[in-house]
């Protein structure tokens, strides 16, 4: 069993990858939406670095699909330990070293950093060399913040599934997805990044403040207290609160709703939403996706035209317009 909120009436795996031990992937039977999950409800989801591999491979799999036009991110459970649910718990506590997450060899924990008793065979990579050297890429990286980007800029809708804890470096890519929708039973949101002394002083935080105002923003970050889904939904941290058990169904009514509109209006709007918050880099997505639509004109072909026959372009046909 995938999840117990998984319809597999809905979904098939996506087509040649199947390869994920930290998460699931899955596309609608109709090839438009992708639902990706944490799969490590043992520990509320929390993500490691493979985990994060996995994740961005996985969401830039639905990024590069043109059929796709809706991501759904969500977590797996219940945990089989105690029944309990979650998102996203944020970065592993068990394998944070000082320089940020420490590679793990062959994708598990590395051995001296606390491993769970009995997890050596549930969280091993079938990738794994088995050597134990770490590639210097892999070494301290915070990389979730890639799949921050990934998510901030593929021109898509992303919509975080929230049918449990939403708490730390999960709090925040709930934040930086596109909408969110909650279990109304087991949906909880905490900012515990203060508590065991780390910062997402990007997205999570400013980018939080932009969502639901200063005030609030502070409140969620330095007390770290617990708060429903009905709480976030009355600060504008989410979008919706259903029932636990309709959640998977009113999300993938949310993704048909969208998929209904043009993917070009959907695109434009999502980069001049994010445009005003992300500075000259936001600019140049935004201008990217005009030019884009500029090459398209009859005029841009004749710049092109023009250039590629040595001859002077005729801009006749085309007014400066008011
Ligand atoms: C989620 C919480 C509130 C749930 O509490 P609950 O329901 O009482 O469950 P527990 O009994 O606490 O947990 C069940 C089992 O799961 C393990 N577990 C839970 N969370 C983690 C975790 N994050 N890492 C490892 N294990 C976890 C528990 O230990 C327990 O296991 P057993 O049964 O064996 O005892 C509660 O669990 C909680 O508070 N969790 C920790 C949340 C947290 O502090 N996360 C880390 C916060 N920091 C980041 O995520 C940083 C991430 C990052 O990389 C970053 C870096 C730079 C910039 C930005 C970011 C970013 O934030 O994205």
């Amino acid at each position: 069993m995938v999840s117990e909120l998984f319809d597999a009436d809905e979904w098939m795996p996506p087509p040649g990858d199947d390869s994920y031990t930290d998460i699931t992937a899955h596309v609608s039977k109709d090839g438009r939406i992708a639902r990706i999950a944490f799969d490590r409800p043992e520990v509320r989801n929390a993500f490691r670095p493979h985990t994060v591999d996995e994740l961005y491979r996985a969401l830039d799999t639905a990024r590069q699909d043109p059929r796709i036009g809706a991501v759904l991110l969500t977590g797996n459970g219940p945990s089989p330990k105690d029944g309990g649910w979650a998102f996203c718990s944020g970065g592993d506590q068990r394998i944070r070293g000082r320089d940020g997450y420490r590679y793990e060899p062959g994708g598990g924990p590395a051995p001296d950093v606390g491993q769970a008793e009995g997890e050596t065979e549930r969280i091993g990579s079938p990738t794994s060399s088995g050597t134990g050297a770490a590639p210097a890429a892999s070494v301290g990286r915070l990389h979730i913040l890639e799949v921050q980007r990934l998510i901030r800029f593929m021109p898509k809708v992303v919509i975080a599934v929230i049918p449990g804890w939403a708490a730390g470096g999960g709090h925040s890519l709930h934040v930086v997805c596109d909408l969110s929708i909650a279990s109304a039973e087991h949906g909880r949101f905490k900012q515990t990044d203060a508590d065991v002394g780390s910062f997402d002083a990007g997205y999570g935080s400013a980018y939080f403040a932009r969502q639901i105002g200063q005030k609030f923003a502070r409140e969620v970050f330095f007390l770290a207290e617990e708060y429903s889904a009905q709480r976030a939904y009355e600060m504008g941290a989410v979008n919706r609160v259903v029932a636990h058990a309709d959640l998977e169904r009113e999300a993938i009514a949310m993704a048909r709703t969208i998929l209904t509109k043009s993917p070009t209006a959907i695109r434009m709007l999502k980069f001049a939403f994010n445009a005003v918050d992300d500075g000259l880099v936001g600019q140049q997505v935004f201008a990217g996706e005009a030019t884009r639509l500029a090459y398209g004109t009859d005029e841009a072909v004749e710049g092109r035209d023009a250039f590629l026959e040595k001859r002077d372009p005729d801009w006749a046909p085309y007014p400066w317009q008011y």
